[in-house]
This record gives C-alpha cells, sequence and structure tokens, in this order.
C-alpha cells in the first residue's frame, strides 16, 4: 500500500459515542425501543461497531439527513450493502435506489399514477370490498366473533385489492408476501432471519419479475398506466417493468403491517377506536397516527457522499448511515408522548413514510386501503379486543406482528 492510499474504515471516527449492541439481533427487533432511547441519549450520532457504520435517531438529525440526499445518497444502496463494493442481490430499484437526475422520470410517472387524483376511480371499488369483506368475516350469527387480525384483515384485504389494482395474474400470488418479506430484509446484515429466506427467495422474485411485463399485466391498472406512460416516452420500456416492480416491492407487505399496528392500537386503546368511530375529523389522521406509533418500515440506510460534520463528529466519506424513522417518530425532544396511540395528537412531520425526495409515493394507496377497511369496520363493529397474546415476528426493516388474535364485537 502506497501513502497516498486511505485506509480501509473501520475504526469510528474521533469523539463518537460507539455502540456494540448489534440492532439486528432478534432480541433488538422484537423489542427495538430500549435501544432506540439508547441511541437518541448518545448523541446526534453514534457509532455501531457490530457492523461498522453510522445510526442517528433523533427526530431533527434523520429529517434533515432525509431531505440531504446530495450528502446523504441512496444510489449506493438504502440498505447495509454497500452497492459501489458489492453485487446487489437484485437489480437496483430505480426508484429506492437511485439519486437525481435518474430518479426524476421514474418518480414523477409514479407520483401521478399513485397520486389521490387517480386514485379516485379505485375509492368507490375498495370501499365496496371492504364492506363485504367485514361482512363475511362477521356472519349473520350477531355474536363475537374470534379472529387473527394479521391473517383475517391486515393481509386477506390489501391482497384482495392491491394485486387486482396494479393488473397481475391471480395465479401465484401467494409470492407476494414471502417476497416482501425476504427483500425487507435483505436491506440490513446477512444474518439467520436473511439466510432462512434466501433458499426460496429466487423463485418469490423469478415470479414477481415474471408480473411486471406488458404482455402479463391487465389492460386497466396502475401496471398498465406504468407500460402507457412508456409508450408516451415519459419512461423506456426498459424501465418500465422496473417501475412495475417497485409497485409489488413496497406496496404489500407495508400497508398489511400499516394495518397491524392500527388494529393493534385499536385493541389496546378501545377509547380511540371509540373516538374514531363518534369523531369524522378524527379519522383523517388516524393511519398516520398508527405510522407514526407502529412505524412499519423502522430503519433505512443512506451513504455518506462527502464527510458529513454532525454533532461533535464527522461521519467519513463511503460510510454507511442508518436512519432510525421509528426512532425518530418516538423521540420526546418532538414528539408529546410519543408511546401514546392518540388519535388527538397532530401525526403531521412523521417519518414513517421517510421525508424529503424519497418520500413515500404510494402513502395515498396506503391511506386508501387503511381508511376503506377502517371505515367499514367502524360501521359494523363496537368493539375490538385482544383475544390472546400478540406474536412478533422478527424482520431486519420492518415491525411487524406475526399475529394478532382479537374478538371483534358486532353492534
Ligand atoms: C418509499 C414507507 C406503502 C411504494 C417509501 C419510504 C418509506 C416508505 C419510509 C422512503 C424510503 C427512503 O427514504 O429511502 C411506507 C409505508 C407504507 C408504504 C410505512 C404503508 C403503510 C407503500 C405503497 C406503495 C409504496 C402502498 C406502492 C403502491 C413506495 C415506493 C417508494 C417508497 C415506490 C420509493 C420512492 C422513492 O424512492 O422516490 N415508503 N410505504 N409504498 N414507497 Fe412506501
Ligand atoms: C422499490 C422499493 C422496495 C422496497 C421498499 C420501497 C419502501 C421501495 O423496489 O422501489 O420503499
Amino acid at each position: 500500500m502506497t501513502a497516498a492510499e486511505p485506509l480501509p474504515v473501520a475504526a469510528p471516527a474521533p469523539d463518537v459515542p460507539v455502540s456494540h449492541v448489534d440492532p439486528f439481533s432478534v432480541d433488538v427487533l422484537t423489542d427495538p425501543l430500549p435501544f432506540q432511547a439508547a441511541l437518541r441519549d448518545a448523541g446526534p450520532v453514534q457509532y455501531l461497531a457490530a457492523h461498522d457504520l453510522y445510526a442517528m435517531g433523533r427526530y431533527a438529525e434523520v429529517r434533515a439527513a432525509l431531505t440531504d440526499w446530495q450528502r446523504f445518497c441512496s444510489s449506493a444502496g438504502v440498505g447495509l450493502s454497500n452497492f459501489r463494493r458489492e453485487e446487489p442481490w437484485r437489480p437496483p430499484s430505480l426508484l429506492l435506489e437511485a439519486d437525481p437526475p435518474h430518479h426524476d422520470a421514474p418518480r414523477r410517472v409514479l407520483s401521478a399514477i399513485l397520486g389521490p387524483r387517480a386514485l379516485r376511480r379505485w375509492r368507490d371499488r375498495w370501499f365496496a370490498a371492504a364492506v363485504e369483506h367485514v361482512d363475511a368475516l362477521l356472519g349473520t350469527g350477531g355474536g363475537p366473533v374470534e379472529v387473527d387480525g394479521m391473517t383475517a384483515l391486515a393481509e386477506a384485504f390489501p391482497l384482495r385489492v392491491f394485486p387486482d389494482a396494479v393488473g397481475i395474474a391471480r395465479e401465484g400470488r401467494e409470492h407476494l408476501l414471502p417476497y416482501g418479506e425476504y427483500l425487507f430484509n435483505a436491506f440490513g446484515p446477512h444474518n439467520e432471519l436473511v439466510a432462512a429466506g434466501a433458499v426460496e427467495a429466487g423463485e418469490h422474485a423469478a415470479w414477481v419479475n415474471g408480473q411486471c411485463t406488458r404482455a402479463t399485466l391487465a389492460a386497466e391498472g396502475f401496471g398498465a398506466d406504468i407500460w402507457a406512460a412508456a409508450d408516451r416516452g415519459d419512461l423506456t420500456a426498459e424501465q418500465a417493468p422496473l417501475v412495475v416492480r417497485s409497485l409489488l416491492s413496497a406496496g404489500v407487505d407495508t400497508t398489511v403491517h400499516g394495518l397491524g399496528w392500527v388494529l393493534h392500537g385499536m385493541a389496546t386503546h378501545p377509547d380511540q377506536w371509540a373516538l374514531y368511530r363518534s369523531d369524522d375529523s378524527r379519522r383523517r389522521v388516524c393511519f398516520d397516527e398508527a405510522v407514526r406509533w407502529g412505524s412499519p418500515v423502522q430503519t433505512f440506510f443512506r451513504t455518506a457522499e462527502v464527510d458529513v460534520p454532525v454533532g461533535d463528529t464527522v461521519v467519513p466519506e463511503g460510510s454507511k448511515i442508518l436512519l432510525y424513522l421509528g426512532s425518530a417518530n418516538h423521540d420526546p425532544r418532538h414528539w408529546d408522548a410519543p408511546e401514546r396511540f392518540d388519535l388527538r395528537r397532530d401525526p403531521s412531520g412523521h417519518v414513517g413514510f421517510g421525508f424529503g425526495l424519497h418520500q413515500c409515493v404510494g402513502q395515498h394507496v396506503a391511506r386508501l386501503e387503511a381508511d376503506a377497511l377502517l371505515a367499514a369496520l367502524a360501521d359494523r363493529v363496537e368493539r375490538i379486543e385482544p383475544a390472546g397474546e400478540p406474536v412478533r415476528r422478527a424482520n431486519n426493516t420492518m415491525r411487524e406482528w406475526a399475529s394478532l388474535p382479537l374478538r371483534l364485537h358486532p353492534r
């Protein structure tokens, strides 16, 4: 090695607090709040020795970093792996894993296709589907019914409406959830969670990729809309299938676990369900408060393009930075009693959908799905009660319930 070559970065920058805890251990993943409180209290940034990376957990710094795409870039990957040194496990997303100017055209196209105006044509259909879904679940007996809120509601409802809205085949839809589960694990380190999914990931990915071609997509739907944008010249024919893949990657597990958190919130805070049912003005904020409170997407990484001063230290060029959306959403420096699921608060400014350039382009889709299901439940269900111990599932990126036993009391 010549004197001009920099040493490999494997030591913390000077004056940075160091943690030796592995935040991707199953223990921390299933109970992340104590780790996140310690991360915030250590300072604006901490070095995580277990994975040679920097982590931010305070609201102000996380939000500032999400907005600073020039210095905290996405094109080197938004997981632990640095795409400039390691081959990505799948071709990078043209949205999530891209910086301007490449990010611009795919983003503009999806913003229009998934925006509030474009979604108006799905609203009545999704509200009607939710009423049918809840009616079938409650049956005709009139008494309380016990369900697993995850399988019967949080998974079943998005799977009932979203794949049809994209326009994919019915056959093979069982690949969607495990594909997302693996994808979100794969943003983390290559731990046992990734290893456990790796055997089947190839099959899920092959099926998902097969759904993205013009020939396999229905004539009406978000998929067809993406191909129409390619026909207009707003995207190339090479970009179109990858943009469809983004919908199938980011659009299923996220809403499933967002709904899981709203159902858990209502079951454990009966006063909030009463408030939701009685006060129309609270409905608008409900799902966002659940996304803040549960933060189903806990983290995304960035890569430092240059040396970035943060607090008393400098995050060195080329290092990975872990942005704790979930921790920012629970920072008492910004939120009053953040651990409380509270429809009376104003959750705006939460970073559960990210912030800035990459802020979730599918958030209106997620809100519409949630509004439809919650409205149908509010009409028919007086009380939502826990009917057993909820069960957590560890994922390297998402904060998930595997099972939510619920008792629904029809009115
Ligand atoms: C981006 C969360 C639903 C598609 C993001 C980001 C977050 C997020 C945190 C920012 C990523 C970053 O900054 O690196 C969520 C949550 C959801 C949800 C919590 C549900 C509760 C959806 C849905 C779709 C979708 C339903 C598709 C229909 C996308 C795409 C991006 C994205 C394509 C990348 C945008 C870009 O990089 O410009 N989402 N999402 N998401 N989301 Fe969502
Ligand atoms: C994508 C993508 C994948 C996972 C998550 C995401 C939350 C986007 O392929 O564009 O945003």
